[in-house]
């Protein structure tokens, strides 16, 4: 009921992570473009084919800082049956996703104070671009509900055959038909690009590509790396092209792989891929997703810490200086010196920046030795409260009955995204 917020409120209150003095308020005022890399693991950030050859080689040159980015390398999915859309619902509202069925799917209709409202409400036009039919993943209705005035998606692009693979739009001509729509945005602007060419099961059109497949012995994961390389230049382009446009120099760029690619069925392959037997902390290890900050004027480098989805929210708060202290948000801002390295996964597995916990065995991250399992207990302890916490909120839609000092719920009823608005 309603008095369980107060506590859930409390606790988190007493586990926000205060900004970093360094990065506080650095983007105030920026535009904010978020973008889903289909798939994306981070091991094949800095791979090299048995031939030598790089896979993707313009995020590995923002791995190194390029582009005034900050790269996180121990940065980790946490998301259940809901795919691409629960990583969508962790970045905009630092809670979990549901540990069965998709929450966008399930809890569409709920209140929540999501970034894109909090945004919204203080003056930026809020954008979500999709290259798939709106009703995926119930995104036309949860894209309400989470405060997105607009939302691009198939019906605002050329869906020819040569354009459209699998779900839905290529990379390229995604981003390249969205730029115009970007420029159509009122600034400054809260956004987000979901990509798709990086999919399951990753075959490619063979006037897309000129990279060779893999030669692992499993189709899948020799094609992977075909779309991955596709997708790295599709980056790079929009890239070249939010320059040209005069963007790059006043939006922050949050880009993230999603979810893992390759799933348990390829762990024959991958053990040639990694040159390790995929063991299950092996398998731990290669949920790492890349994630990527480009934040303007700001010196770039590769980050360490340890965090997951549920963190990139306030971090990206405490870059712009919004103060979301009253706000119920589970994780905490990577960038600041009292971020804890807590990362739980939906199914209670934990990884901490030492030991990677997997059903209550604890391994060493520097060894992969099995450890005292007693050494897991506090860090299992935390995580099953927080996943409690953040499912009591949405099953009981308990954001109903709180809300944050200045924040104003979306205008749902007078959202509308069909494509004769525009
Ligand atoms: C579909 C796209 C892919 O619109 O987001 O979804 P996924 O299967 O990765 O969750
Ligand atoms: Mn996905």
């Amino acid at each position: 009921d309603s008095s369980d917020i107060d506590d859930i409120v409390n606790y988190t209150k007493s586990n926000d992570a205060p900004a970093n003095p360094k990065y506080a308020g650095i983007g105030k005022g920026m535009n904010v473009m978020y973008v889903s890399l289909e798939s994306l693991q981070n091991f094949i950030i800095n791979y090299k084919m048995p031939d030598g050859t790089v896979v993707t080689p313009f995020l590995n040159a923002l791995a190194k800082g390029d582009d005034n980015t900050i790269y996180f390398n121990n940065f980790f999915h946490q998301t259940g049956s809901g795919k691409t859309s629960d990583a969508e619902f962790m970045m905009e509202n630092s809670l979990f996703p549901l540990s069965q069925g998709p929450v966008f799917q399930m809890k569409g209709t709920n209140t929540y104070e999501a970034a894109p409202a909090i945004m919204n409400h203080l003056g930026y036009e809020t954008a979500a671009f999709h290259g798939n039919v709106k009703t995926f993943w119930n995104r036309d209705q949860m894209y309400k509900s989470l405060g997105y005035e607009r939302f691009f998606d198939a019906k605002y692009y050329d869906m020819n055959a040569q354009n459209t693979k699998n779900y839905g739009m290529k990379d390229k001509p995604f981003l390249k038909e969205s730029i115009p729509y970007i420029k159509g945005l009122k600034q400054p602007f809260y956004s987000k690009f979901i990509l798709l060419s990086n999919h399951f099961p990753f075959g490619m059109d063979q006037e897309d590509t000129t990279f060779k497949p893999g030669n692992f012995g499993d189709s899948v994961v020799n094609n992977y790396f075909q779309s991955a390389n596709y997708m790295d230049q599709a980056v790079e382009q929009f890239f070249t092209d939010l320059k040209k446009a005069g963007l790059f120099d006043h939006t922050i760029i949050i880009m993230y792989g999603d979810h893992y690619g390759l799933s348990e069925n390829h762990d024959a392959a991958m053990a040639k891929v990694i040159g390790k037997t995929i063991t299950p902390f092996e398998n731990a290890q290669l949920q790492r997703v890349p994630l990527f900050i480009h934040i303007p004027k700001v010196k770039g480098y590769m980050n360490q810490t340890y965090g997951g989805d549920v963190d990139v929210r306030p971090t990206l708060m405490n870059l712009l200086g919004i103060n979301t202290k009253d706000y119920i948000q589970f994780g905490t801002d990577l960038l600041s010196k009292r971020h804890q390295q807590i990362v739980p996964f939906r199914d209670g597995d934990v990884i901490t920046n030492k030991y990677t916990i997997l059903g209550g065995t604890v391994y060493s991250n520097v060894t992969g030795a099995k450890l005292d399992a007693s050494l897991g207990k506090p860090y299992e302890t935390i995580a099953k409260k927080k996943l409690a916490y953040s499912d009591k909120i949405i099953e009981g839609d308990l954001l109903r009955f709180y809300k944050p000092k200045g924040f104003v719920p979306p205008a749902i009823a007078k959202i509308n995204y069909n494509s004769d608005q525009k």
